[in-house]
């Protein structure tokens, strides 16, 4: 089975978003992988976080590598813009696309392979530069697309279905997220909807590299005893350090909260992110305490999710390089060619 489609009915009483879309308008095809992937899971958190966003799907564009994790964007959004690339290079395709059209909103969608072998120099270098996006890393442990052979994010010391061993040190992409600069670091489970929807939300309207690591057990290679990808190890070992809420830009804030714990961050385009505190020792501002917890966790072989880290004045690469506004497609020949004249200006400042 390689494709099937969907049938476009759906119930008339199906509920729409401000800007008259159901869910329905987000989906796209059917999944082809196999039954209770992690990996389908997060595609749902996706739909209902560009959902509740009020997000018209043409004004996205996702971008994937190679994998089960890379296939997913067709299963999502099928009315947005799509490039499935190549194995490890969706950042610099991305980074391209987004300095060309910085009017789209940009979503990586990756997984460990992905991002942690093969393209782990794409990934840190499309943090380090602050490309405006929402990175999300399908983290199952294994290379599922190829049958399941430990990847870079596999614990040393966890077992392969067979019974081997994995003697490698694992790469925690949360940890070298912030070592290079990311300006959003979370992490979090796909079977936990609650949480990850409003991270979905809250690093779509993060203005830089906003990167989700997100847990998602592959049933077919990595969810037995001694995996520590399992739907059964996550659940067992989560530590969540907050919860998060999110209203986009100046919607009344209906819920209640006790005065307790609560930190409220405005965003920069008006929204607001409510962060219930579930560690108190748990500062998300702080990228050195962030670098330690986790660091402390994984010692420990507790997952830590939750927003790990948030920094106040976030920018991102258009800012860095002061670029031109308007999208490259909107740009006539004279903005484009300007001319002899220009050009022996700039000659000249070179001499
Ligand atoms: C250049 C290149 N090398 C190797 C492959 C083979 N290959 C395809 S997918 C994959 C690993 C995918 O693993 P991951 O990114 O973790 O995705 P998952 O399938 O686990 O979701 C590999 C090695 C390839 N397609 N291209
Ligand atoms: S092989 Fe693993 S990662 Fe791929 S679809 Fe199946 S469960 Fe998901
Ligand atoms: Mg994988």
């Amino acid at each position: 089975m390689t494709y099937v489609a969907k049938p476009k009915l759906h119930h008339p009483t199906l509920a729409k978003n401000k800007i008259g879309y159901t869910r329905r308008d987000y989906e796209g095809k059917v999944s082809t992988l196999c039954a209770g992937c992690g990996h389908d899971s997060i595609s749902a958190a996706l739909i209902q976080a560009f959902w509740e966003l009020e997000i018209q799907p043409h004004k996205v564009a996702k971008l994937s590598g190679i994998g089960c994790s890379s296939k997913t964007p067709d299963y999502f959004l099928g009315n947005s813009h799509g490039f499935n690339t190549v194995h490890g290079r969706m950042p610099s395709v991305l980074t391209g696309a987004n300095l060309a059209n910085r009017d789209l909103i940009y979503l990586g969608v990756s997984g460990d392979g992905d991002s942690a072998s093969i393209g782990l120099g794409q990934f840190a270098h499309v943090m380090r530069r602050g490309v405006n996006m929402t990175y999300i890393l399908e983290n199952n442990g294994v290379y599922g697309l190829t049958k399941g052979q430990f990847s870079a994010t596999a614990d040393k010391g966890s077992k392969a279905k067979k019974g081997a061993t994995n003697t490698d040190a694992p790469v925690d992409t949360v940890s070298l997220a912030l070592l290079m600069g990311a300006t959003y670091v979370a992490r979090s489970f796909s079977g936990d909807k609650q949480q990850l929807t409003p991270l979905i939300k809250a690093a779509i309207a993060h203005p830089g590299a906003a990167f989700i690591d997100v847990i998602s057990p592959c049933v077919a290679f990595n969810n037995h005893l001694g995996s520590t990808k399992s739907y059964d190890y996550v659940r067992e070992h989560n530590e969540a350090v907050n919860r998060l809420d999110f209203w986009p830009n100046r919607e009344t804030i209906t819920v209640d909260y006790s005065a307790g714990g609560v930190i409220e961050v405005p965003g920069a385009d008006g929204s607001i992110l409510k962060l219930r505190k579930l560690h108190a020792d748990y500062d998300p501002s702080d990228r050195i305490n962030a670098q330690a917890m986790i660091a402390s966790a994984a010692h420990k072989g507790e997952v830590l999710t939750g927003l790990l880290y948030l920094s106040p004045d976030a920018e991102d690469l258009h800012a860095h390089l002061n670029t031109y506004e308007a999208a490259f497609n909107k740009l006539g020949e004279k903005d484009l060619c300007p001319g002899a004249g220009m050009l022996e200006k700039i000659n000249a400042g070179l001499r």
